[in-house]
């Protein structure tokens, strides 16, 4: 998809450009009017693309929200390391900031909840076959990434975290439409309060415009990098690896 984006954004560029010059001999012989035409359809078709993909998910109000959050996959990570964090109430905790950016960082909790938020009433999708409606406290992912300064070859943003899933730590990964999103969240509180173990304290992402497996829950690190082929066995995710999930998700 970045592939074709890329080839058409160029394309879209280099017919803007020959339209801009107003040379109209060369505008008026059949083969310019057929790259033309083509183009002009991929360009639009790439704008239709690209606004879907920055449109807002749905928010909803306090009276839908589920009585009950249900958690799934991990609900308490075993490992060691995660166990001590979570026994000092996070006060240890730290979110690395790394890969691709000009400024590495790392943040406590109270580093993260000190930075703006972002409140939002949204629907979880399971591709189990549940939803739940939530509301959601965070900082958003845009911001972070502003301050690290991503460098100009990063294209996608990997999220790794605590829990071991089978042999392997759970990881997601999102492209940078997804991760400079406005909804698009690091949540340290779910329903006013601080976000439960169960659903991924301390830190979990809301990625609202994709399905449930996307949204990693129990995140150590976010990784900006130029490809991920590098990351797990390349597909991008634990289920995309294991299970050959679909690493784009939309809903
Ligand atoms: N680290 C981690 N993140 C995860 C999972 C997991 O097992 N481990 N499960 C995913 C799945 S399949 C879903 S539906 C949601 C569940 O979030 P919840 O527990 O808050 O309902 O988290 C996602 N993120
Ligand atoms: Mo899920």
């Amino acid at each position: 998809m970045i592939t074709r984006r890329g080839l058409v954004g160029s394309l879209g560029i280099g017919a803007g450009g020959l339209l801009l010059s107003g040379c109209d001999r060369v505008a008026a012989t059949p083969a310019f009017r057929r790259f033309v035409d083509r183009t002009d359809g991929l360009t639009i078709d790439f704008t239709r693309l690209v606004s879907k993909r920055d449109a807002l998910a749905r928010e909803y109000s306090m009276a839908d929200l589920s009585p009950v959050f249900r958690a799934n996959g991990t609900q308490a990570p075993a490992a060691p390391e995660y166990r001590s964090l979570a026994a000092a109430n996070f006060a240890d905790y730290r979110l690395r900031v790394d890969g691709l950016v000009r400024h590495p960082r790392s943040l406590s909790l109270a580093q993260l909840r000190s930075l703006p938020a972002r409140t939002q009433i949204t629907r979880h999708d399971c591709v189990e076959g549940w939803s739940a409606i939530g509301r959601w406290t965070g900082t958003p992912l845009a911001g972070l990434l502003n301050s690290a300064q991503l460098l100009p070859a990063a294209r996608f943003i990997v999220f790794h975290c605590a829990d071991d899933y089978g042999a392997s730590k759970y990881y997601e990964s999102i492209d940078l439409v997804d991760a400079l999103h406005p909804q698009t969240i690091l949540a340290w509180g779910l329903n006013g309060r601080a976000l439960p173990i169960a659903n991924g304290a301390p830190l979990r992402l809301r990625v609202e415009r994709q399905l449930g497996y996307k949204h990693a829950k129990y995140v150590m690190r976010v990784e900006a990098v130029a490809s991920l082929a590098g990351i797990g066995a390349g597909k991008g995710g634990y289920w995309e690896d294991s299970n050959d999930y679909a690493w784009y998700a939309g809903i």
